[in-house]
């Protein structure tokens, strides 16, 4: 895992201080090393021997002769070579600090590092640059600092010394893709704020905080391809901080839980990690479940994936969850260890839902003889009233035959099989999601209890999934590529906007640049409601009567077909069966397919209504919007004939949105808000492989991760700014050696002539750098050039000295 962050780490370039070092600068000085972009490998290195012809009538004229390291040349074509840093660049900590900053250089340096066993990384293209101050250049001279390396603590810990010291409210966005390590450093993270704003009366607060996690990812967390822990949800967690800085309460936000994971995984996959816990459990415990006796083996909704994961042990987390965190036999003893203050209902009730879950998969529906639905297995259907709290002869009407409306009139319609099954994972599935929107809520209270009176200032971490390009995408990725292309908008905006303003305060020739607006086009396309953006023109199919995924489809193409309106961010798809959304970290086609279905998410409200009026007070809060709908509605909308039911409160105005589209975007914009009233700091983690293991490096998949995360985008926008700046009289003290005469001693200079004169016979481009009022400001590698060139002047003066005193000597 890397992790690239907006921190404010310096660094300074290791020289050549060995033998080897020394020999690796001079082999590599001898060639002229390039990267050469590669269709298998991403990037492989090779030497030039011949450069391009000048003259465009030349056959050569653009075209590179190149060596591989395999001996065999060829010619490239020149926009697929890219120049190589010299050996001393191995390793930086700071990409920013690389002379040539571009995609091979990135990579190669972070691998390298990667092998070292130095994980983290900073790539930093807006920092405020304290890597000239007068500090810089005394360790500079001494050759060696002892500058601690980036590390995930040294952004909390700034983001904590920031908030004490004045900063206001802190945030620390966590992207990358699967497996990446995400949560990981989320935990790491609060882990480090926990002790460092630790006080003994608060440790309570604390321990619940640390407690959260392995509760939540028990239920929002389940084993997959990538990530054997993966967590199937995205979330923000605020810790909330008193006047005095201490730790005084948290919550949690959490965003799009994968809720078809319920009915479905892979083979090699699981379903959440609490299905196969509590299958583990006592059978005391199962038994008051009707679970007894029985194991994933037996269930449709475990059994057909992957049933353990290796190093784990089900039982054993089961009890962890309930007796450390849920301390069912202690409760109340000992208040201390009842870390969350669950109490023993509050328990029970999480996993009589997770049961519920289990045993409506295993209701076995059948076609009749005239193929209407019919289910034999009566006591499949007890089972599951006996735990919602529900009668059974009525939950069995409600799905095979459910009240809805033809012309004026309520009828009872008949079901076919498919349409029940259907009707039962959905409820499966929204049971399920309740479940988890239910405990995080009781997880806050928990958390903040009366204490948020105390609230004063927070940190806010964000642990959301990255960017997602599948061969398949669905409205699934649509949601979280939208979620990314506005955190990504957010960065751009909010890395260059200080930058800008030093530009500004510093007056130097610049126009100001809003960087988050190059991704405006595709976000409108997105999310505007005029003209009509895929969310909202989703929105509006889902309402009407005969919505279907072609019908949105067609609407798109029709709005948003014509180039001019959607900036080319919009394209129809070969086969016409989706469409194309040109997101900033490269062009996504998306198969409209099921949209309509996944975006209203049906339920059948026969069945809710009856769950709304549940004996089991839990469950009835769970559905109690429902509970006021005994009498259908009067205008319902009746959905196509596949889907279930009426669909008749879309819009209810309480707040609670009935559809995911909808329900995602209000969410969304409501944590952007809250993240620009904070002071930012941006950790992108990055999957080495996909094999779930140490030490290998997949060349191509981190390529992709860096273009996926906003790595290279950030890349991109450092080298239309002035990255790297140095104060005059730095500048002068540093850079005089290489202009000699041009400023006697004797004489006094303002700062900023003497910067002037330096540059002017420098002969710089000036293009590259500006000056400013008390800096000069430098395009990306010039600095870096100019130490090259002090470097071989002081060496130069060196041997001469050297030759001198060989003479007089
Ligand atoms: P994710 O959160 O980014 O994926 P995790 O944080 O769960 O990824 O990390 C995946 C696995 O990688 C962990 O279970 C650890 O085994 C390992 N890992 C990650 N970071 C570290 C670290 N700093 N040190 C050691 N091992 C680590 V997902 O939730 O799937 O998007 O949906
Ligand atoms: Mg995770």
């Amino acid at each position: 895992t890397f992790i690239h962050s907006h921190g404010t780490k310096v660094f300074v370039p290791d020289r050549i201080d060995s033998v080897q070092d020394a020999v690796n600068q001079a082999r590599f000085s001898e060639k002229r090393w390039v990267w050469i972009e590669d269709e298998a490998n991403g990037y492989v290195r090779a030497q030039i021997i011949k450069d391009s012809e000048k003259s465009p009538r030349s056959p050569r004229y653009g075209k590179i002769e190149v060596q591989y390291e395999s001996g065999h040349t060829c010619l490239v074509s020149s926009d697929k070579v890219y120049p190589m840093n010299p050996p001393k660049f191995d390793r930086v900590a700071d990409m920013a600090e690389l002379t040539h900053l571009n995609e091979p250089s990135v990579i190669h340096n972070l691998t390298l590092r990667y092998h070292a066993g130095e994980i983290y990384a900073t790539v930093n293209p807006y920092r405020k640059l304290p890597i000239y101050s007068q500090e810089y250049i005394q360790s500079y001279r001494g050759r060696r600092r002892g500058e601690l390396p980036p590390h995930i603590y040294a952004v909390a810990d700034q983001a904590y010394h920031d908030m004490v010291h004045g900063g206001g409210d802190q945030s620390i966005l966590i992207t990358g893709e699967s497996g990446a390590g995400k949560t990981e450093n989320t935990k790491i993270v609060i882990q480090y704020l926990a002790a460092v704003a630790n006080t003994a009366v608060r440790s309570e607060i604390e321990q619940q905080i640390l407690q959260a996690n392995p509760i939540l990812e028990a239920f929002g967390n389940a084993q997959t391809i990538r990530n054997n822990n993966s967590s199937r949800f995205g979330k923000f967690i605020r810790i909330k901080f008193n006047n005095r800085s201490q730790i005084c309460g948290a919550n949690i936000e959490w965003y799009l839980l994968e809720k078809s994971r319920v009915h479905q995984q892979t083979r090699q996959e699981r379903n959440y990690h609490v299905f196969y816990q509590l299958l583990s459990a006592d059978e005391s415990f199962k038994e008051d479940l009707l679970l007894g006796g029985k194991n994933a083996r037996d269930y449709n909704f475990t059994k057909k994936s992957s049933i353990t994961i290796e190093g784990v042990d089900d039982g054993e987390d089961f009890r962890n969850l309930i007796v450390n965190h849920y301390p069912l036999y202690l409760y109340s003893e000992n208040k201390s260890l009842d870390i969350m203050g669950l109490s023993e209902k509050e328990k029970f009730n999480l996993f009589r839902i997770v049961a519920a879950v289990l045993h409506l998969g295993d209701i076995n529906v059948t076609p009749n003889f005239r193929d209407r639905a019919d289910i034999r297995d009566f006591k499949s259907i007890e089972r599951v009233c006996h735990l919602l709290g529900i009668p059974a002869q009525e939950f069995k009407k409600s799905l095979l035959s459910p009240r809805i409306k033809a012309g004026r009139e309520w009828v009872n319609q008949d079901r076919s099989a498919e349409q029940v099954q259907a009707s039962l994972v959905a409820l499966a599935k929204t049971l399920y999601e309740r479940n988890f929107g239910s405990l995080v809520e009781r997880i806050n209270k928990g958390l903040d209890g009366q204490k948020s009176m105390e609230e004063h200032q927070f940190i806010g971490v964000l642990d959301i999934a990255g960017f997602e390009i599948f061969d398949v995408n669905s409205f699934e990725q649509l949601c979280i590529n939208y979620t990314n292309e506005k955190l990504q908008q957010f960065f751009n905006h909010s890395m260059f906007e200080l930058e800008q303003e030093e530009y500004k305060n510093e007056q130097i020739e610049w126009s100001y640049i809003d960087f988050g607006l190059d991704l405006q086009p595709t976000i409108n396309l997105i999310e505007k409601a005029n003209p009509v953006g895929i969310l909202s023109c989703l929105e509006e199919e889902c309402i009407i009567p005969q919505g279907s995924d072609k019908g949105l489809l067609q609407k798109l193409n029709k709005e948003w077909g014509n180039n001019d309106k959607s900036e080319g961010k919009y394209q129809k798809n070969r086969f016409d069966d989706g469409f194309v959304v040109v997101h900033y970290a490269g062009k996504v086609e998306y198969s409209t397919q099921g949209w309509i279905e996944k975006n209203k998410d049906p339920l059948n409200e026969d069945v809710t209504r009856l769950l709304a009026r549940s004996t089991q007070p839990y469950i009835g809060k769970l559905f109690e919007e429902y509970l006021h709908d005994n009498e259908p509605t009067s205008s319902p909308i009746v959905g196509d004939h596949n889907n279930v039911i009426e669909f008749s409160k879309l819009r209810k105005g309480t707040g609670s949105f009935r559809t995911v589209g909808q329900r995602h975007k209000q969410q969304l914009l409501a944590l952007m808000n809250t993240l620009e009233s904070t002071h930012p700091r941006f950790i992108r983690c990055i999957l080495p492989n996909s094999r779930k293991r140490g030490g290998e490096i997949q060349n191509k998949l981190v390529l992709n991760q860096l273009r996926c995360n906003g790595v290279l985008e950030g890349i991109r926008i450092c080298r239309k700014g002035f990255p790297n700046r140095l104060s005059f009289d730095d500048f002068r003290k540093r850079y005089e050696i290489l202009c000699p005469d041009q400023l006697p001693a004797d004489r006094f200079i303002y700062g900023r002539k003497a910067c002037e004169i330096l540059l002017d016979t420098m002969e710089l481009d000036p293009e590259r750098y500006r000056i400013g009022l008390t800096k000069v400001f430098f395009k990306a590698t010039v600095l870096a050039e100019l130490e090259e060139i002090r470097e071989r002047h002081v060496a130069n003066c060196m041997s001469g000295f050297q030759a001198m005193c060989r003479r007089y000597m």
